[in-house]
């Protein structure tokens, strides 16, 4: 592999969502999608670690409360994704949006039925898109008045995300190492010429 080919583990990836009544999505910390309007399915492609990249999205409602139906990849909204409120200070997390973040005490987004006609209640209520698979669910934390709630969906355990990240911080210091050592070099090279 080249130097600057990107790694076949990572995807371009296409995004779907609908949510009321407003959203920000995120890859590994990283902004990649908002909407401001619970009628519209957002569209956006984003390059995905797969395997590994948590996706995260901050999530508000304004009235009669809140849902979101989203799908990337093959993987859609369901009870496999965490969810919790923000505090009522308005203040996310530090990193709360990234893949080392240790969400593990979070509850796993409660269900307000699928993209079905025949489920409760979002469906009920007209809200089926044909756009998702049927068996996209609308979720949300399991207060389904909750004003502001972060979602997330992990590739991969706490645990593994946590060694992945390790793994990473080794790099990121051998990496600092080797430039101190090039500094260290062009400054020995200055001191002679
Ligand atoms: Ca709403």
């Amino acid at each position: 592999m080249g130097k600057h080919d990107v790694p076949s583990n990572f995807e371009d990836t296409e995004f779907k969502v609908m949510a009321d009544d407003g959203f920000t999505m995120y890859v590994n910390g990283q902004n990649v999608g908002e909407g401001n309007d619970y009628r519209e399915t957002y569209h956006f492609d984003a390059v995905v670690n797969k395997g590994v990249d948590s996706i995260a999205v901050e999530l508000y409602d304004k009235r009669w409360g809140g849902n979101m139906l989203a799908q990337f990849g093959d993987i859609v909204s369901s009870s496999e994704w965490v969810c919790r409120d923000v505090p009522s200070d308005g203040m996310l997390p530090e990193g709360w949006n990234t893949n080392g973040y240790d969400d593990q005490s979070w509850a796993p987004a409660m269900e307000y039925g699928r993209n079905n006609i025949d489920e409760t209640p979002w469906p009920r209520y007209g809200y089926t898109n044909s756009l998702f698979p049927e068996d996209a669910a609308f979720i949300w934390n399991s207060d389904d008045r909750a004003e502001h709630v972060m979602c997330r969906y992990n590739q991969r355990p706490f645990e593994e995300r946590a060694q992945h990240n390790d793994v990473c911080q080794d790099e990121m210091e051998a990496f600092e190492n080797i430039a101190n050592q090039l500094i260290n070099h062009h400054q020995h090279r200055q001191s002679i010429w």
